[in-house]
């Protein structure tokens, strides 16, 4: 018996369970790519020009290859970040944006908790120091952390994510909240006794400076050497959000003179970061691989939402969770038209 044409032809980069393949399969001739590299590169781009639906985790695509890819209507990125993505050229296009907000977000809070105790304390430096056999006697001042119950944590960006991170400094450790969003946020003001603040009074009053906004061309360099120099010389900064919110040589610069103490660094300018990046080899700072949202449960979670969204778009009962819901509002109504 002949096979039925399925009506769609999608591709799926990496990070779907064979489950979540099998139920895209269901709809749609599924064109399964393990990575995007200089061997396949061609095989994407072939793909790319018959395919209707676009699902993965890191898709770079520009305007150009945009135009190679006539029949694309849907791009699903199992990622809430979409700064790898034009927007603006997607939106022209008519091609619906979805991404994967709200089941991250307490699993991102965490990590930038993890990474405020991890700066506080001192934990991967003396950890290192027990791994290297160097504990020989109780250890002393030249080794003590400092506090994290108390201080006051400063969130840039108190979105979905900031906020998680607000109330676990709030209700959890007792911490002053000061915050900047663009606008007011009530709850956080009367649950937590947040405070908002602009940018340059947080700086200097913050203990743990966290940076949780999206990344943007209003947030490029956001905090550049002007902005470490506003920070207090006994404060941390925390960044869960995007490499380049950061203006790195600058935040080199200002943890080897000392003008900040330490910071913790879960996003950078080039990612993987380079083996030679000074940030690698500071005693004061703590990196890690871009673990925001990676674990098996929230990665799970990012990737089923992911799945559905594209499934909805295509099969019509829409999306869970679009950047752009225009452009699905639009083609709904034009179909509804027709
Ligand atoms: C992703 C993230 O894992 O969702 C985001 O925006 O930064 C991470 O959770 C990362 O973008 C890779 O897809």
């Amino acid at each position: 018996m002949a096979e039925q044409t399925k009506p769609w032809r999608i591709i799926a980069v990496r990070r779907l369970s064979e489950d979540q393949l099998a139920a895209l399969s269901t709809v749609a001739e599924v064109d399964y790519f393990e990575d995007v590299n200089e061997a396949n590169r061609a095989d994407f781009q072939s793909a790319l020009s018959r395919a209707h639906g676009l699902i993965g985790g890191k898709l770079d695509l520009d305007e150009a290859m945009l135009a190679k890819a006539p029949a694309l209507q849907v791009i699903s990125t199992i990622s809430v970040g979409y700064d790898h993505l034009p927007l603006e050229a997607l939106n022209r296009r008519g091609i619906l944006l979805c991404n994967t907000p709200d089941v991250l977000t307490e699993t991102t809070a965490d990590t930038a908790f993890a990474l405020i105790m991890a700066t506080q304390r001192r934990l991967v430096e003396l950890a290192d120091l027990v791994r290297e056999g160097d504990w020989r006697e109780h250890i002393g001042r030249e080794h003590f952390g400092v506090d994290v119950h108390g201080k006051t944590l400063g969130i840039v960006g108190a979105g979905r994510i900031g906020a998680a991170i607000a109330k676990r400094g709030a209700l959890g450790f007792g911490m002053p909240i000061l915050y900047t969003a663009a606008s007011p946020k009530p709850a956080l003001e009367q649950e937590l006794g947040a405070k908002q603040h602009g940018l340059e009074a947080l700086l200097e009053q913050a203990d743990i400076v966290c940076l949780s906004v999206p990344y943007n061309d209003d947030t490029h360099y956001l905090i550049d050497a002007d902005a470490l120099a506003r920070m207090k010389p006994t404060a941390a900064l925390v960044n869960v959000a995007r490499g380049k919110v950061v203006d790195e040589p600058a935040l080199v610069e200002a943890l080897h003179v000392g003008r900040i103490r330490a910071a913790g660094l879960d996003v950078f300018a080039e990612e993987p970061l380079p083996a030679n990046s000074p940030l690698v080899a500071m005693d004061n700072v703590v990196t890690t691989p871009h673990i925001g949202s990676a674990t098996h449960e929230t990665r799970e979670a990012m990737a089923q939402l992911a799945v559905d969204n594209l499934m909805g778009s295509l099969t019509n009962s829409g999306p869970r969770t679009a950047v752009n819901e225009d452009v699905w509002r639009r083609a709904a109504a034009e179909a509804k038209e027709v």
